[in-house]
């Protein structure tokens, strides 16, 4: 390496960096942030985490030091593209191409941004290296016949044409997934009438509360106690967010899940007002109809809320909670199971001490920390599909607020997976969306999906009943192409 490759190519990197923050808003891949999804991914075993937050904490010091790291290791790695060019311009150029291919869209699936970014980025540092070489060889060879120039421009032209090619091929062929179009796929927001219901109570016997009535009372280890109306928890600052709620007897596959739009005040807030004394270590909920719940405080993620009202997907208004559903208010404890999250809420009490809840003294889990999950929506069970048809395997995943890395579908019953397209989550609770298309021969066919987490951990395979811990098992179908 000469130091004029240094120079150059910290200077390019420096140049490809910036301008590829302007490209990025017109979808062409920005490398260094490909670069920075691929390390912080390489390291994203929970030990390097922990080590991190341990020496970081957890605010946003630790991400931003990762990404300083990475600008330089971007300006680090130019100079050798520069010197790969000096040397051997095409091959460094078609490491040039790999490179910003690569981290500009391929690696992380997204495959027409990262043909921009191969094109564009390759061909700016291509120029750059050429005009510094032209520059360095000052006195031009004098055997440098015209022939040869006009050789090397009519390669640059076919590679450029070879890349405009292949790039109109991969956008007629990439398919833009319109979700809301797969047949029998669950919206991806769920409407209040559609959300399941459960409850320890026969229907007849819910509480009917009425909202005027209504009083929320704040207690026990606090500093002052609350009782507050309606009216008052509604003027209180509020927050909207995509959740999942689940009920812990849900099977494999079941319909006890849906992941509605909720508002209402976050529990935090709450808390606050009320001044949590330092002996308190549970909370303890308490419900209209005597159900009761508790958690450790420090287990309490800042997501949870007192929600009030869920968002009407069709129209974008707000409904107040149907009786059914728990109005005047509920408690939404984001990554527990709906046992954790009591409906008709009545009194919030800081305590010492825990109270076992109404389903954990029955047996039930006491954490009821949500499983992993992936479920088949379409096609359904047992049926009966066109060969030579194209048609979508799809259906919905949650890991509980851990983050789902991909869902995988196979078609032999588990012989073989493949990999679905998984639509990015709405916010860290809410459930995923995932679609595979599929063009089966005729025959009979086993379907089944899994889930698999950031750090590849897999779905729990083994087949378990919904007591105590929640069910576990891939959803597995079967269906017959004709
Ligand atoms: N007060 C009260 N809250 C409750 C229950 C209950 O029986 N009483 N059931 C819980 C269970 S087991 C589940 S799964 C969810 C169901 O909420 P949903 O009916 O609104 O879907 O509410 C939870 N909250
Ligand atoms: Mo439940």
């Amino acid at each position: 390496m000469r130091w004029g490759d240094w120079i150059w190519g910290a200077a390019a990197g420096g140049i490809l960096g910036a301008v590829g923050l302007a490209l990025r808003g017109l979808g062409v891949g920005w490398p260094l942030e490909g670069l920075f999804a691929q390390i912080t991914y390489w390291l994203g075993v929970p030990a390097t985490f922990n080590l991190i937050h341990k020496l970081f904490g957890f605010g946003d010091l630790a991400k931003n030091l990762a990404f300083i790291g990475t600008a330089l290791l971007w300006l680090f790695i130019h100079p050798f593209l520069m010197a790969g060019l000096r040397r051997w311009f095409w091959a460094g150029l078609t490491m040039a191409f790999l490179f910003y291919g690569a981290f500009g869209g391929w690696l992380l699936g997204l495959s027409s941004e990262g043909w921009w970014a191969a094109a564009i980025y390759g061909l700016l540092l291509g120029t750059l290296a050429w005009a510094v070489r032209s520059k360095a060889r000052r006195p031009a060879p004098p055997t440098n016949s015209a022939r040869r120039e006009s050789l090397k421009t009519l390669a640059v032209l076919s590679l450029g044409w070879g890349v405009w090619l292949s790039l109109r091929a991969q956008a007629q062929q990439a398919v833009r997934i319109i979700w809301s179009k797969i047949a029998g796929l669950s919206p991806e927001q769920t409407a209040q009438k559609d959300l399941y219901y459960v409850s320890k109570n026969v229907e007849f016997l819910d509480p009917r509360l009425q909202g005027p009535a209504y009083r929320l009372e704040i207690g026990g280890l606090v500093d002052k106690s609350l009782s507050l109306n309606l009216e008052e928890i509604k003027a209180l600052p509020a927050v909207e967010r995509v959740s999942v709620l689940t009920c812990i007897s849900n099977e494999v596959g079941g319909p006890l899940i849906g992941n509605p739009k909720w508002r209402g005040v976050p529990l935090q807030t709450l808390l606050e007002r009320a001044g949590v004394k330092s002996e308190a270590r549970f909370l303890v909920w308490e419900a209209a109809d005597r159900y009761i719940e508790s958690i450790p405080i420090a287990e309490v993620p800042p997501e949870a809320l007192l929600a009030y009202a869920i968002e009407n997907p069709a129209t974008g208004k707000l409904e107040d909670l149907e009786s059914k559903h728990g109005y005047p208010t509920r408690l939404l404890l984001p990554g527990r199971y709906g046992m954790k999250q009591p409906k008709w809420l009545t009194k919030i009490t800081l305590s010492a001490n825990e109270v076992p809840g109404y389903w954990a003294q029955r047996g039930w889990s006491r954490d009821a920390i949500i499983r992993t999950m992936s479920r088949i929506d379409t096609p359904t069970d047992r049926a009966q599909l066109k060969a030579g048809e194209e048609t979508w395997i799809a259906g919905v995943a949650y890991a509980g607020g851990r983050a789902l890395e991909h869902v995988e579908v196979s078609t032999d019953g588990g012989k073989t997976w493949q990999r679905a397209t998984l639509k990015p989550p709405q916010s860290k609770y809410a459930w995923q969306l995932w679609a595979l298309r599929w063009k089966p021969a005729a025959g009979n066919y086993n379907l089944w999906v899994r889930a698999v987490e950031v750090g590849g951990k897999l779905q729990d395979p083994t087949p378990r009943d919904p007591l105590p811990d929640g069910a576990t098992g891939y959803h597995r179908i079967s269906v017959r192409v004709v």
